[in-house]
């Protein structure tokens, strides 16, 4: 598959539970490359930008005052498929139906306390981390594991 970008965001739970550690290292370990993170208080303007799909769903006041609640850490990880395999390390939205092994299946319970966000798609995945990280924010280096990951 195609080397793509995907935005990850370890929600303000998540931060506050801390298990920043945790879910970093679930991609770390699985082999993609970081190319940006941050700590970061996201303003109520951009969470509605990020959730703009969901803006006409009942739960969309609560998602945006938990999404701006507290820090979040921002991620943009790199590789061949990391959309789709970043989505299923996440495991399934409400967290008791997510599989064991999964982030939220592992760590969470409630769809509105689901710790962490993963783009659906590489175009959402370009468009989220144009959206969270400024020009200059994301490093370009190349790993030392990738001939040992990619044959
Ligand atoms: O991509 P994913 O996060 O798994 O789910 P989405 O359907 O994109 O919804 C985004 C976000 O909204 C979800 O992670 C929690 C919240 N949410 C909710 O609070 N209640 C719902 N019934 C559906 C979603
Ligand atoms: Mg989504």
């Amino acid at each position: 598959s195609e080397v793509e970008q995907t935005y990850i965001m370890i929600k303000p739970d998540g931060v506050q539970r801390g298990l920043v550690g945790e879910i970093i290292s679930r991609f770390e370990k699985k082999g993609f490359l970081l190319k940006g993170l941050k700590l970061f208080q996201c303003p109520k303007d951009l969470a509605q930008e990020h959730y703009k799909d969901l803006k006409e769903r009942p739960f969309f006041p609560n998602l945006i005052d938990y999404i701006t609640s507290g820090p979040v850490v921002c991620m943009a990880w790199e590789g061949a498929g990391v959309v789709a395999s970043a989505r299923k390390l996440i495991g399934a939205t409400n967290p008791l139906q997510a599989e064991p092994g999964t982030i939220r299946g592992d760590l969470a319970v409630q769809t509105g306390r689901n710790v962490v966000h993963g783009s659906d798609s590489p175009d959402n995945g370009k468009r989220e981390i144009a959206l969270w990280f400024k020009e200059g924010e994301l490093a370009q280096w190349e790993s030392v594991q990738t001939p040992w990951l990619i044959e």
